[in-house]
Order: C-alpha cells, then sequence, then structure tokens
C-alpha cells in the first residue's frame, strides 16, 4: 500500500493523540507511516525529513507536537509538502502554548493548523484524506461515505442519559 501521508509527532506522549489522526485514514483507507521527529530533540532527523519528503511521495504531513510546539512550521519550512499541524493538548497550559506556536506562521510558511487535541488530531486525518480526495475519485467517494454516516448517526433530539 502506498503511504502517502506521514504522521509526525515530537514524542511517544503524542501518540495518544495523534493515533486519532492513524485512525480515521485507517477507516478510510488511506496510507500512512508514523514516526517521531521532535524539533528540539532530534532535529537532525526533522531535517531529514522535510529533505525527502518530496522524493519519498509523501503528499500531506500530520505534524502533532505540545508546549514548545516547533515541530509543525519547521517542517512547513523544510518541505513544500502541505504540513497540517495538531497543537497537542499540554497538562501546564492545556494546549493553548501548543496552539500558540503553531498558529502563527509568518507569510510564506503555512501550517494549516487544527484544534487543540484529540478533535483537532481526527480532523487533521480527515483534512488529509480531503486533499488526497481532489485527485483520487475512489478515496473521494468513500470520505463522501463516511461523512453521510456521520451526519446519519446523529439524532434528532436530545434523550435523558
Ligand atoms: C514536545 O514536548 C512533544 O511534542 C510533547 O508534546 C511535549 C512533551 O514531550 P515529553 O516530555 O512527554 O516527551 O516536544
Amino acid at each position: 500500500m502506498e503511504k502517502p501521508v506521514g504522521i509526525i509527532m515530537g514524542s511517544q506522549s503524542d501518540w495518544p493523540t495523534m493515533r486519532e489522526a492513524a485512525q480515521i485514514l485507517d477507516e478510510l483507507g488511506v496510507g500512512y507511516e508514523a514516526k517521531i521527529v521532535s524539533a528540539h530533540r532530534t532535529p537532525d532527523r526533522l531535517w531529514d525529513y522535510g529533505k525527502t519528503a518530496v522524493s519519498r511521495g509523501l503528499k500531506v504531513i500530520i505534524a502533532g507536537a505540545g508546549g514548545a510546539a516547533h515541530l509543525p512550521g519547521m517542517m512547513a519550512s523544510k518541505t513544500r509538502v502541505p504540513v497540517i499541524g495538531v497543537p497537542v493538548q499540554t497538562r501546564a497550559l492545556s494546549g493553548v502554548d501548543s496552539l500558540y506556536s503553531i498558529v502563527q506562521m509568518p507569510k510564506g510558511f503555512p501550517v494549516a493548523t487544527m484544534a487543540i487535541g484529540a478533535a483537532g488530531a481526527a480532523n487533521a486525518g480527515l483534512m488529509a484524506a480531503g486533499i488526497l480526495a481532489v485527485s483520487d475519485p475512489e478515496l473521494a467517494e468513500r470520505l463522501d461515505q463516511w461523512r453521510e454516516a456521520l451526519s446519519a448517526s446523529i439524532p434528532e433530539e436530545p434523550v435523558d442519559e
């Protein structure tokens, strides 16, 4: 199976969040790789990953990090492959630190920033699938069905729980 999506994260501790993206890609039949690539702890790994992203056939990168979350922005500076950033929720500042570190990119090097935490990671998977679906009609069909199933699962009236 082709692996057009790279899911990268700053630490093993980010994986419980980032696997939400992986799960969506599994559901939609999109191939991906998942790697730990830290802007601060493994900068050479970050550099190599960005430098080879195009030649390795990556079409979208989902990058999650928490705290001083420089990974998505640095990756966007190193490759033209679109980068979707996921601010991981932190204990100290609830992920607002991660969000601010990712979202406010300077002109010229965009990161498509998602919501903080698990919902943001899941949406990153959906966003990556949507980007790939532009040139993949079969994936587009699967994504349409996924979206219709979600809509159909929402009840019209609330119930006492
Ligand atoms: C960041 O620091 C990682 O993305 C992670 O969210 C945060 C904490 O990392 P650990 O100390 O849990 O490895 O680089």
